[in-house]
């Protein structure tokens, strides 16, 4: 059974993320769901594509599903894990993709609704970006997805803190373009969908793959690169790594030793 519904209409594609028993959690069968319907709407017809969950979702996604975190000694987030597929696909997506957000986005579905082009939410809805409170090594790719539209200070308050923070906050920081009523939300986004999609659709393809080539346009040694797996696998292989997950699951307070 499909963990997303998919509709389109006058080249407006939808997807909605519809695991709510697992509260969107990014497992790899939603993720696999969602990446199948962005396949099936790339073509020559769509102009748009709005990705969302059901109207009322108190949790928009609960992030990276939790259970399927490796801790035994191997790297969480490589390249072909769910959530690294997922963003490449938003992101090589030819469309503009609008993510609308209603409830708590937290985790890796912070990177999802990041690596769509525009981003609305309610203005009760609220962000969290979790490494930090699993023990996560993320992976550099993440990281600067995360940097793209958020400066240094305020990124890290937000990755150290490991806290929600509103829509208020994250349309004032550059996160998200607009925090609206939520009774508003889908109106809002429908009207942004259907002025985008009158303008000259090869135009803004090119631009989108422009803005992503130019988004990773900077040398990265293979030596620093080396360097930063090198501290990443002794975060994944730490007892703290092994700690946040039990912690979690066990709905208690992590205690790292930073080991
Ligand atoms: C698996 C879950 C999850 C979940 N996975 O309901 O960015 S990184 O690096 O951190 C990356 C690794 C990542 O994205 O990690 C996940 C980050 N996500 C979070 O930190 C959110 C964790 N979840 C919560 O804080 C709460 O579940 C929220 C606030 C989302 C909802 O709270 P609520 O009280 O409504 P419960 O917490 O009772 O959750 C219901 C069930 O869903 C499971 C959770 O373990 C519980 O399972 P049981 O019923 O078996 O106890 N669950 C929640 N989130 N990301 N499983």
């Amino acid at each position: 059974m499909a963990l997303v519904e998919k509709t389109f209409n006058d080249g407006i594609g939808t997807i909605t993320l519809n695991d709510q028993k697992n509260l969107n959690a990014l497992s790899t069968h939603l993720v696999d769901d969602i990446i199948a319907a962005l396949k099936q709407l790339k073509t020559k017809e769509t102009r748009v594509v709005i990705i969302r969950a059901p109207e009322g979702v108190k949790v928009w996604s609960a992030g990276h599903d939790v259970k399927e975190l490796p801790t035994g000694m191997i790297d969480p987030l490589t390249y072909n894990d769910p959530l690294r597929r997922l963003v490449r696909e938003l992101q090589f997506f030819p469309h503009p993709i609008i993510a609308m957000m209603e409830g708590s986005v937290w985790g890796g579905g912070c990177e999802l609704v990041m690596s769509c082009d525009i981003l609305i939410a309610s203005d009760k809805s609220t962000f969290a970006i979790t490494p930090a409170k699993l023990g996560v090594a993320y992976n550099l790719s993440g990281v600067l997805n995360f940097m793209q539209n958020i400066s240094f200070p305020v990124m890290k308050e937000i990755l150290f803190t490991a806290q929600p923070i509103s829509a208020q906050r994250a349309v004032q920081i550059g996160m998200i373009n607009h925090a609206v009523p939520v009774e508003q939300l889908e109106e809002v986004t429908l009207k942004m969908a259907n002025v985008i999609k009158k303008n000259a659709p090869l135009s803004i393809s090119v631009i989108k793959e422009e803005m992503r080539v130019l988004a990773k346009a900077f040398p990265l040694n293979p030596e620093d690169f080396e360097k930063i797996q090198g501290n990443r696998r002794v975060v994944y292989n730490s007892a703290d790594f092994k700690e946040g997950v039990s912690a979690f699951f066990e709905k208690r307070t992590p205690v790292y030793k930073g080991e």
